[in-house]
């Protein structure tokens, strides 16, 4: 049987496994990255495994999520991470220098290699034909030590594209019009392939939008061909050398395939709290708007600010709309200001921010109050933006930039006039902003450098037979990273002092969950379905074990948050029958029995203090049930688990 582009690359790199859907797979992997807001904790666990240099063809460290450096604490994260990465073996993109996912696609990602990042929006590059995930901290940290990386082996969907976009149509309604038909929950378990003729007209950094808002799909990765397209790319960013050819057999086969006419698409709009919240942008028209938001690693490529730039030219913005503007890189920037773009958008009463995620992650630019901000960005999770009542909707930049001209949410379609954008045969290439590391025999004297920001790393309890802990917090259905582990300006200068963090935990759910969960010593947390989507950070996992949480039962998980449970020590189950849910009430004392037998048999049961008994479900992996016993992924690899 033939096989798809991401099975190709799976079985050039399985280090063990079978390739059945469903069944665990150890992946060598070739490049990693970081981000700050991820990256201080996975160099923190990388030190604690005692590996001189990173053993993967190429590791960066990115500074993209938090450039601010309010007070000492960012300002200390940033030298550390340079310091460590020097040190290490590792490149380091300097604040300023770039959203992680766009440099990446411009200067390193390479065709056909594996990518792992502790950043959940890695599937970008995708759009250059990697198969590239989004990872924990720990996990990035073992496959930079060498190890392997594991997934389970998914399903394979194909979307199959046809024709071609309109003007002002874009590879950003291609995604929102996927997460109408999938839902937030729909990629799950599965790896989406693009094909079909359509994928010829898709530049790169239009397919980096599209396998970029694949994870909002829940997808484990999405990918592209690698074809002519990709070449010039790579050939207009100086690296054509690292063109590969790749496509799927003509007789691949998949698991769904779904078909989409580029044609007939219309600009699509994502509604408040969740991007898979999707209606036509036409069905909008009534809705004023008070702030736009133009960037994050989604659209924020070359291509993009160059039409944003041409609509803008010799326009003034609505009087009572706040715009915003991040390149998403150095390169970006620097070509936007060269060819005089970047005056067309200065001149149109735009703020133009750092190359950063900046407000996408609550990084500033927060909403007023009940304001309604358009933003190009991939996630509209509620309180994300900084704002509780603010009301974020995820458009395309050619409808944010019509909707910031009008002032109403406005459909690019109507306006008249051509939309005509060059791109440049060459891209300007310029890495002076990437530090390479210290040569290895210089390493063993490279200072690292450490502020008081940094806490010590908590420490979970192995499991013994039995538990016993109180149920501290139920909630609901697609409960996101960004309930559990809020981020923002508040927040995030704290990803290395989780004893501070933990004061966040769940906030926008339960302020009063930190401090309940501290007092119960052992806690349970119970969850409806697709637990823990969203980002990737770890920390949503071990601020919960901090305060003490033992166990999570849900209905079901995202994926880079089961394995970040796991790797933190906490047991993640889901209900057998999901009726059972409703019968529990917080405050419950459950009692969860033969934990080591039950594992192994991947049935456990609980009991609550009623007499009322109900099943859980654990299917875990032998590695994984040992990563639990150990009490986490760190204490395993102590133990000469990898
Ligand atoms: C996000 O978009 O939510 C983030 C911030 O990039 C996260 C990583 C983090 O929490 O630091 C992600 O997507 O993984
Ligand atoms: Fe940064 Fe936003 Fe992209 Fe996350 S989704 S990497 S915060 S730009």
């Amino acid at each position: 049987m033939g096989k798809t582009i991401a099975q190709k690359i799976i079985a050039a790199h399985l280090l063990s496994g079978d390739m059945t859907p469903g069944s665990e797979v150890a992946l060598r992997i070739d490049q990693t990255l970081t981000q700050d807001a991820t990256g201080t904790m996975a160099y923190l666990e990388f030190e604690t495994m005692g590996i001189p240099r990173v053993k993967t063809e190429l590791s960066i460290a990115y500074v993209d999520h938090n450039t601010l450096q309010c007070g000492f604490e960012n300002g200390d994260d940033h030298r550390y991470l340079q310091s460590v990465a020097a040190k290490h073996g590792v490149y380091f993109s300097r604040p300023g220098n770039g959203i992680c996912h766009q440099v990446h696609l411009e200067r390193f990602g390479k065709p056909g290699k594996t990518l792992i990042g502790s950043d959940s929006h890695t599937p970008t590059g995708g759009g250059i034909g990697m198969l590239a995930f989004g990872a924990g901290g720990m996990d990035v940290a073992v496959a930079m030590g060498g190890g392997a990386y594991y997934i389970t082996m998914p399903k394979m969907f194909k979307v199959n594209l046809t024709g071609k976009l309109r003007p002002y149509v874009t590879a950003k309604d291609v995604s929102l019009e996927l997460l109408r038909i999938l839902s937030v929950k729909g990629g799950v378990g599965a790896i989406i392939e693009w094909g079909g003729e359509g994928v010829s007209t898709l530049s790169v950094p239009e397919r980096g939008t599209i396998t970029n808002m694949g994870t909002e799909l829940g997808a484990t990765t999405s990918i592209f061909p690698s074809d002519e397209i990709t070449r010039a790319f790579l050939a207009a960013q100086g690296r054509e050398e690292d063109y590969v050819p790749l496509s799927s057999d003509p007789d691949a086969e998949y698991d769904r395939i779904i078909d989409i006419d580029l044609s007939s698409l219309k600009p699509m709009i994502a509604c408040p709290h969740s991007p898979d919240n999707v209606v036509a942008v036409e069905s909008l028209k009534e809705v004023k708007v008070d702030q736009v938001c133009i960037g994050s690693c989604t659209n924020s490529s070359l291509y993009d600010m160059l039409k944003v730039a041409a609509m803008l030219k010799g326009k003034t913005i609505h009087p009572s709309v706040s715009l915003s503007v991040s390149p998403g890189s150095r390169q970006v920037l620097t070509m936007l200001s060269d060819c005089g773009a970047l005056s067309d958008i200065l001149a149109s009463g735009a703020r133009v921010l750092e190359c950063a995620c900046g407000p996408c992650i609550g990084m500033g630019f927060s909403p007023n109050s009940g304001g309604v901000s358009l933003r190009t960005f991939n996630r509209n999770f509620l309180g994300r933006s900084g704002t509780k009542d603010g009301q974020v909707y995820l458009v395309s930049p050619e409808t944010a930039v019509a909707s910031a001209l009008t002032g109403y949410i406005t459909d690019p379609t109507t306006i008249v006039g051509p939309l005509n954008v060059t791109m440049p045969e060459k891209f300007l290439v310029n890495d002076s902003a990437v530090l390479p590391p210290v040569p290895a025999e210089e390493a063993e004297n490279a200072p690292v450098l450490r502020g008081p920001n940094i806490k010590e790393f908590p420490k979970s309890k192995p499991f013994t037979d039995s538990l016993t802990a109180e149920l501290v917090l139920k909630v609901g259905d697609n409960i996101t990273t960004d309930h559990i582990m809020p981020a923002g300006a508040k927040v995030l200068p704290f990803r290395s002092n989780i004893p501070y963090m933990s004061k966040f935990c769940f906030e926008v759910c339960d302020p009063t969950f930190p401090d309940r969960a501290k007092a119960a010593g052992d806690g349970i947390i119970v969850g409806g379905s697709n637990y823990g989507q969203g980002s990737s950070r770890e920390h949503a996992a071990l601020v919960p074990m901090y305060l003490g949480i033992r166990c999570v039962i849900a209905k079901s998980f995202a994926r880079i948050h089961i394995a970040n449970l796991i790797n933190a020590g906490i047991l993640p189950v889901t209900f057998e029958n999901p009726d059972d849910y409703d019968k529990l009430s917080q405050g419950a004392k459950l009692t969860i029995s033969d934990i080591v037998s039950g594992m192994e048999q991947g049935r456990l049961t609980v009991t609550d203090g009623t007499g009322f008994q109900f099943h859980v479900v654990c299917n875990l992996t032998q590695r994984q049930r040992s990563i639990l016993l150990a009490g986490g992924l760190l204490n395993y690899t102590k133990e000469g688990g990898i």
